[in-house]
């Protein structure tokens, strides 16, 4: 597959956006830029989650985004989804790989450096890394892994990599600065007031 093309990667997390609807929070991320969706909606079963990933898929169609859908690779081809996401406690990405074919991506999140470059050389097409910042769900897991191993694993990892974690406008530039290929968040932009105008800050933040 080609390099990722977005900077922004928005994962839905439909508990962060409490009493409001899923679709139409993910809609005003689109409006306000967002080209690349994560489907991350960890308690659905397959079928509310495919039900879901339809709806979603069709806005990304409209927008002309990218719909990654998290773990669930029956689903990702179900929707034609651009590629699934993985991670440790997921199906091997070479079996991923051969379930979903060449034209699909894989993003992998990694917590260390080693799963970074293991998933490089199995064919993740990019990587996340964190929690970079504090950021609540993570707390139980530990102290968040800092800019130091975040340009660490960017500098040693021929693959590109997305900050996550308690990223936001505050600390977007000291984030970029690492040399990551763009950010991936969920709160900024879900739990936003006006998702529209966060999306499009942070996007207008990461294009400079
Ligand atoms: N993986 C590492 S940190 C994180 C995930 C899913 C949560 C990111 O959420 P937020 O609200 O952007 O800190």
């Amino acid at each position: 597959m080609p390099p990722p093309n977005f900077d922004l990667y928005l994962i839905t997390d439909r508990k962060l956006a409490p009493g409001r609807n899923l679709c139409a929070v993910v809609e005003q991320a689109l409006d306000g830029g967002v080209r690349a969706i994560q489907l991350r909606e960890k308690d659905l079963g397959g079928k509310e989650l495919f039900e879901l990933a339809d709806k979603i898929s069709a806005l990304c169609r409209r927008y002309n985004a990218q719909l990654f859908i998290n773990e669930r690779i029956d689903v990702a081809l179900a929707v034609d989804a651009a590629g699934v996401q993985l991670g440790k406690t997921s199906i091997p990405i070479g079996i991923a790989r051969a379930l979903l074919g060449a034209n699909k991506s894989i993003g992998y999140s990694a917590h260390t450096l080693k799963e970074a470059r293991v998933a490089a050389l199995d064919g993740a097409d990019f990587l996340l890394f964190g929690p970079v910042y504090f950021t609540p769900s993570k707390a139980p897991y530990g102290a968040p892994q800092g800019l130091t191993v975040l340009r660490e694993i960017v500098d040693k990892v021929a693959v590109p990599v997305y900050a996550i974690g308690g990223i936001k406008t505050e600390n977007l530039a000291e984030t970029i600065k690492t040399g990551v290929r763009g950010v991936a968040l969920i709160s900024a932009v879900m739990s936003a007031a006006d998702p529209v105008r966060a999306a499009k800050s942070i996007l207008t933040m990461l294009a400079r």
